[in-house]
């Protein structure tokens, strides 16, 4: 198993859900400061030009956040990283697509990749500020999820995973400030092993 990943970036999520795992896996860096993503070699991996990509022992690849982390849990019940019942499968999907494909594409990459959604760059404080405000409003939203457990859905899940990225980027990355609870709840996860060795492992601590 090899995980395509670049530092600080969304694959993290991933990359501790490895951790949690426990089994033997590569990773390999995609280097964005050299635009590695965009080169023959990586589209040969994953054409989106994006990861995570998780190339499986058989050499077949695997992408989008929330297809990987459903597929590794699935693999790996003994890590007990998906609750083993419909519903709850059903909201993990529900809670990962939304922090991917809304907080992070729709929030993030605006803060982040600015000029990407303007021509003009006098408009780019602009995009900025909604970026924030869409990212503010996702945390709103999955914050009453959270409500006053310690995980999202009671037990830590790939949910979890997904959400770590998500808070700690608004923390260090956006300069967004943390509720109480959300605090809270990144120290927690910060606190676990799995993503404290994915933080040194990416240089991040
Ligand atoms: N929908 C994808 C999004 C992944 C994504 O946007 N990854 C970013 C890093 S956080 C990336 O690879 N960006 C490279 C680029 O756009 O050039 C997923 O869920 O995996």
């Amino acid at each position: 198993m090899k995980l395509f990943y670049s530092p600080n970036a969304c694959s993290m999520a991933i990359h501790i859900i490895l951790e949690e795992i426990g089994k033997p896996y590569e990773l390999a860096l995609v280097n964005f400061a050299e635009a590695a993503q965009y080169k023959p070699e990586y589209l040969a991996v994953n054409p989106k030009s994006k990861v995570p990509a998780l190339m499986r022992d058989d050499g077949t690849v695997l992408t989008e956040l929330p297809a990987i982390a459903w597929y590794l849990a699935k693999t790996n019940p003994q890590a007990n990283l998906l609750p083993n019942d419909i519903e709850s499968e059903a909201r993990v999907l529900e809670l990962l697509e939304y922090m991917t494909a809304t907080v992070h594409m729709r929030g993030y990459t605006r803060i982040f990749r600015t000029a990407t959604f303007t021509p003009t760059p006098a408009d780019e404080p602009k995009v900025v500020e909604a970026g924030r405000n869409m990212v503010i409003h996702g945390l709103q939203i999955l914050e009453p999820v959270l409500g006053d457990k310690d995980y999202l859905l009671g037990q830590y899940s790939i949910a979890d995973c997904g959400f770590f990225y998500i808070v700690y980027w608004a923390s260090r990355r956006a300069n967004i400030p943390l509720s109480p609870a959300l605090q809270a709840y990144l120290d927690r996860l910060l606190a676990r092993p799995a993503v404290a060795r994915m933080l040194a492992s990416e240089g991040l601590c």
